[in-house]
């Protein structure tokens, strides 16, 4: 595998590209950013990702969800604004980015949406429910996929061990041959830039072995690309920063503890060491 343009991500580059802002700032220049997530039987993961995306700097939030599912997000992000009703051909007009996957139920609905999405000038992540293999076409803004090494196997037709054995070189492949950054989660995540450059990410630990924590990391990078001028660095920081605050909840609590919404409480905490 193609290994130059490879490196570890570390907490220096996280204080070199922490985006600094002073001055005259409103909640417009962070974006106003689109959730497409949760269902009747999942809205956890939607409250869990928005209280990713809110806890790391989004400046609005949108949550395209069902009535349902808006009743349980609402009491746990009362930040976060809901549509029942999305046109994507407007989005571009209304949000800066988009987040799409988690606790959807892959369908052909859904299939038609993320096409619809990925003619639009606007970055976009796609993970759990909206992950399959398609056709991805040559775009402008940012189209990034957060697998676990589960979803990985079934987008590449890959053994998850196989997978595991070679996480750096599977990930830059496919990122790669398709033009899209690759998050390739689990024990050091990978992340594969489609021009071939990619990092791995040293934080986190298994406390993060849990429902949810990926759904909290997708709102994370939604966010992350509003507040980032460089869209490497707001990737990687988020996943760095998702890893360290669970490095940090095992200092002195048990790692069977942490549950995804702690990142409530943790991430302003851990926001705190790079601000
Ligand atoms: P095994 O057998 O466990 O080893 P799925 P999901 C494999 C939503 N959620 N290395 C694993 O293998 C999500 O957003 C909702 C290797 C299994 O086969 C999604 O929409 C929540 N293999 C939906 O649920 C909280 C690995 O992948 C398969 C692996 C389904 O997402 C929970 C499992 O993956 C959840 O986030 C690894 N590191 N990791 C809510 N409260 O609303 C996983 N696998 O079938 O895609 O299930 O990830 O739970
Ligand atoms: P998901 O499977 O989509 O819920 O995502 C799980 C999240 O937790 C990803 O960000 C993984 O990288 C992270 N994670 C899970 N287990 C570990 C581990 N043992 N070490 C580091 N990160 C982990
Ligand atoms: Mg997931």
């Amino acid at each position: 595998p193609q290994t130059s343009g490879w490196r570890v991500w570390t907490s220096d580059d996280v204080r070199n590209t922490w985006p600094k802002y002073t001055g005259n700032t409103h909640k417009g220049t962070f974006g106003n950013n689109l959730l497409i997530a949760g269902s009747d039987e999942m809205p956890g993961s939607a409250a869990l990702a928005a209280i990713g995306a809110l806890r790391f700097g989004t400046g609005k939030l949108t949550v395209a969800t069902t009535k349902h599912a808006s009743t349980i997000i609402g009491p746990l992000a009362p930040e976060a604004t809901f549509t029942f009703n999305l046109k994507t051909d407007e989005i571009p007009n209304h949000y800066l980015s988009v987040a799409v996957g988690p606790g959807l139920n892959p369908n052909d609905e859904l299939e038609i949406l993320i096409e619809n999405l990925l003619k639009q000038p606007v970055s976009i992540i796609l993970d759990a429910g909206a992950l399959k293999q398609r056709e991805y076409i040559k775009r402008n803004a940012a189209t990034i996929i957060t697998p676990h090494p589960g979803e990985f196997s079934r987008l590449t037709g890959k053994s998850s061990a196989d997978i595991q054995q070679n996480r750096i070189s599977l990930a830059s492949q496919y990122a790669i041959e398709n033009g899209i950054t690759v998050v390739l989660k689990g024990q050091y995540t990978v992340i594969a830039f489609p021009d071939g450059t990619g990092v791995v990410n040293k934080t986190g630990n298994r406390a993060l072995s849990k429902g949810g924590t990926g759904d909290t990391l997708t709102g994370m990078i939604l966010a992350s690309i509003g507040t980032h001028r460089n869209v490497k660095a707001a990737i990687a920081n988020a996943v760095f920063i998702h890893g360290a605050c669970a490095d940090h909840w095992i200092k002195d609590r048990g790692d069977q503890t942490l549950s995804a919404h702690d990142f409530d409480q943790l991430l302003p905490e851990i926001c705190s060491h790079f601000s």
